[in-house]
């Protein structure tokens, strides 16, 4: 479905003639700004295939302002999977249980979120569940991440607690919920539409393992949340399906450590000027990370991403 300037919606798909601005990606992605054929030519196609008679055809699909990508699974190429494009905000949800907290993906969303031009937002779901032991180390991931600079915020979807403050963030905005499969991003984006306004049949969801799981992204309008700003003060929700696992799409490794940017205070003291932080002497931000000023979660995801670039650099120049 394409949403027109208007508000309202049309059905489009793109045909063999269909232009991008963006190669070697996704055709079309959720959120994705197209332009369609000249009607008059649109008549002609659809004369000339009879099956696309009721749909408008899409001539070019436009820049992308921003986006959220992966690196496409089972590929050779450097092909990128773009999630959902020209959205403000990666929320990006985790739960404390089932399944565990791991703050590993969360990194990985952190540094695809920077790369692709999003607002950081992190909600972990699931306080409900958990016990003492359990909420201690939530805390610790609370103070952690707040402390490098991004909001989180402990809440249950089941009891609607936390809701307000996510409501808050993503008002004006449109968002992408992304993260593991079954940490509730779906149920988060229901208690944020509220009962009367939940639309399950725009949500598409699938049975499976006594569980629904969403099956594909979808761009929600949440009514009646608005906020004066750049997106025309209405509020939009990508909710997408969860992932297994989540590579991230084409990073530099020398670039990487600009995406962890609590490294950035200390490495102007590094002894050399291009350290890359792994096994150079005098390396201050090694020192801040024994010093525990640096977390050491954070910086074992920088070594298992800066080592996961590093494989596929030397792929690509081997592929050449
Ligand atoms: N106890 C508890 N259960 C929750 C909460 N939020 C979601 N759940 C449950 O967790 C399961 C998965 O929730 P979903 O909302 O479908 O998760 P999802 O992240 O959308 O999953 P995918 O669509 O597969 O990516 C469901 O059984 C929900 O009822 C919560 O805050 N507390
Ligand atoms: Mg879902
Ligand atoms: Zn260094």
């Amino acid at each position: 479905m394409l949403r027109l300037a208007d508000g309202s919606t049309v059905r489009a798909k793109t045909y063999k003639g269909t232009r991008s601005a963006n190669p070697s990606s996704t055709l079309v992605a959720v959120g994705d700004e197209v332009r369609l054929a000249n009607p008059l030519l649109l008549k002609e196609e659809a004369e000339s295939r009879s099956r696309n008679a009721r749909g408008y055809l899409i001539e070019e699909v436009l820049p992308r302002r921003t986006k959220l990508s992966r690196k496409a699974a089972g590929r050779r190429d450097a092909f990128e999977q773009v999630i959902v494009a020209n959205v403000d905000l990666l929320m990006i949800v985790a739960s404390v249980v089932e399944p565990k907290l791991r703050s590993g993906i969360i990194d990985r969303y952190i540094v695809a979120g920077i790369e692709g031009g999003l607002e950081i937002v992190i909600a972990i779901n699931k306080i409900d569940l958990v016990s003492e032991t359990e909420m201690d180390e939530a805390l610790y991931f609370r103070d952690l991440y707040r402390e490098i600079g991004y909001p989180l915020y402990l809440i249950s979807a089941a009891l609607s607690s936390g809701i307000e403050q996510l409501k808050e963030e993503i008002a004006g905005k449109t968002s992408v919920f992304a993260g593991h499969s079954g940490v509730g991003k779906s149920s988060i984006v229901n208690a944020i539409l509220g009962r009367e306004a939940a639309l399950t049949g725009v949500l598409q969801k699938k049975f499976r393992r006594g569980a629904h799981t969403t099956a594909a992204s979808t761009l929600i309008e949440v009514p009646l949340l608005f906020k004066e700003g750049a997106g025309g003060g209405l509020t939009f929700i990508a909710d997408t399906p969860g992932v297994r696992e989540f590579s991230n799409f084409e990073l530099r490794s020398a670039d990487l450590k600009y995406a962890f940017v609590e490294f950035q205070k200390f490495q102007e003291r590094c002894a050399i000027t291009n350290c890359s932080h792994l096994h150079e002497p005098g390396c201050a931000v090694r020192q801040a990370v024994e010093d525990d000023t640096i977390s050491v979660d954070r910086y074992s995801s920088y070594q298992k991403l800066f080592e996961e670039s590093k494989q596929s650099e030397l792929k690509r120049i081997r592929n050449q």
